[in-house]
């Protein structure tokens, strides 16, 4: 099944606010804004304004920015909060309660009916003051609420005719991709409106599950950048790009600038206080690195043989490691065509049986490599800087030094 027409709503301006480092500045706020909308998501969800004062006059700046971005705060189902949200200049409200027995015994200590009834209330109060305004209402901890009660909830408010979209939310990151399938199929099947998910990342699902919502029909998916948030935070926005470029490239290629991403996350990471993780969905240290020889033998060949995704999609350049016990005489000889040595494969082969029995005894860097390469080509005398340039400079591979990529 090819998905092609769903939404992200980026919330780092929200979810991402409540990230244990985050603090954002206006300015910080103004410029995650704008990069994100060239990045082209669809919609951006900023704290409500009834959390501070700065929260107020920051979502009405970024409101008042003229951005194609639609931007939504998100609040509470409650009308106080709603009517300071409605003065903001924001395109939509999204707006949240909890269902599970938890958050109703220890949050808002509300029944079921007490909130069919209040969620009624207050939506159709929102939709009479704001008409043309995005209107969606999610339960909070929709995974550890009864199925039964959570329908009951969906049904009546869809019934109301006044929200836009319905939101399901994996608040404590504990479901599992058939579990978003079977609840986001179910109210796909029995309501009108649009499906946004919105998951947590404490058990490691929150990019399969916001897939499997994506497949069980749902049309709007929540992000953050890094996927900051509460705790471990929610599906990161690389991530989620990650695996919809591996399900249809040209689709998210012809949606989203993905050649912004490095600098998104990196810019975010800064802000918040972090370095990228080393593993982060394509924009990490590691991501498109390798180096096994067995491995470096077969990207030097035909890239894809390992990798999903192509660094190239995103401006960036894989990095083939040659420098260590697991490296193969063809990762080696590419390193030589590229700095003009010329040694025939015999050399090289006996070389990088040296190279494993240095590594066997010491960390090497690509410097020891090169050197060695250098010295064994100055050993037969053959002048290397009268060759021609050599067409693996141009292919991305081993171009970047470990100094760059901070590995060796
Ligand atoms: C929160 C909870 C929330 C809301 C998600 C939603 C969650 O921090 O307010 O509105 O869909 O994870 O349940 O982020
Ligand atoms: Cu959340």
């Amino acid at each position: 099944m090819s998905l092609q027409s769903y939404a992200i709503i980026e919330s780092t301006l929200r979810e991402g606010e409540q990230f244990i480092g985050a603090n954002f500045s206006t300015q910080d706020k103004v410029e995650i804004a704008r990069a994100l909308d060239r990045f082209g998501v669809e919609y951006l969800e900023l704290t409500s304004p009834c959390a501070s004062p700065g929260s107020e006059s920051d979502l009405r700046t970024i409101a008042s920015l003229g951005l194609n971005v639609r931007v939504l705060t998100h609040i509470r189902c409650h009308k106080g909060d709603a009517s300071v949200a409605l003065d903001t200049g924001i395109d939509g409200l999204d707006v949240v309660i909890g269902t599970s027995s938890q958050l109703r015994q220890f949050s808002h200590g509300k029944s079921i009916e007490q909130i069919i009834d209040l969620a009624a209330d207050v939506l159709t109060w929102i939709r009479q003051q704001a008409p043309d305004i995005e209107l969606r209402f999610s339960t909070e901890d929709s995974f550890r609420s009864s199925f039964a009660d959570l329908l009951r909830v969906y049904l009546a408010v869809d019934q109301l005719g006044v929200v836009n979209r319905l939101g399901v939310a994996d608040t404590v990151g504990i479901a599992s991709p058939d579990e978003v399938a079977k609840l986001v199929g179910t109210i796909r099947g029995l309501t009108q409106a649009d499906i946004e998910f919105h998951g947590h990342n404490d058990s490691g699902c929150a990019i399969a599950n916001a897939f499997a919502a994506l497949q069980a029909g749902a049309t709007h998916i929540d992000t953050s950048v890094l996927g900051i948030g509460e705790r471990n935070g929610i599906t990161p926005l690389g991530g989620l790009v990650a695996r919809m470029m591996t399900h249809d490239r040209d689709t998210v290629l012809g949606k989203y600038q993905v050649d912004q991403l490095y600098e998104i996350d990196h810019n975010v990471a800064e802000r918040v206080g972090i370095d990228v993780p080393f593993n982060n969905y394509v924009t990490g240290i590691a991501a498109f690195t390798h180096k096994a020889g067995i491995h470096a033998k077969a990207i030097l060949n035909a890239p894809e043989t390992y990798e999903a995704l192509d660094p190239a999609d995103f401006g960036l350049t894989r990095y083939i490691s040659i420098a260590h016990k697991l490296t193969g005489w063809n990762a080696v000889k590419a390193r030589a065509e590229q700095l003009n040595l010329d040694l025939s494969d015999a050399q090289i082969k006996t070389l990088t049986q040296h190279v494993k029995a240095m590594a066997d005894e010491r960390s090497l860097t690509l410097d020891d490599v090169d050197e060695l390469l250098h010295q064994w080509a100055q050993a037969q005398q053959i002048p290397s800087s009268t060759m021609a340039s050599n067409s693996k400079n141009n292919t991305g591979i081993l171009q970047q030094t470990p100094e760059v990529l901070g590995i060796s």
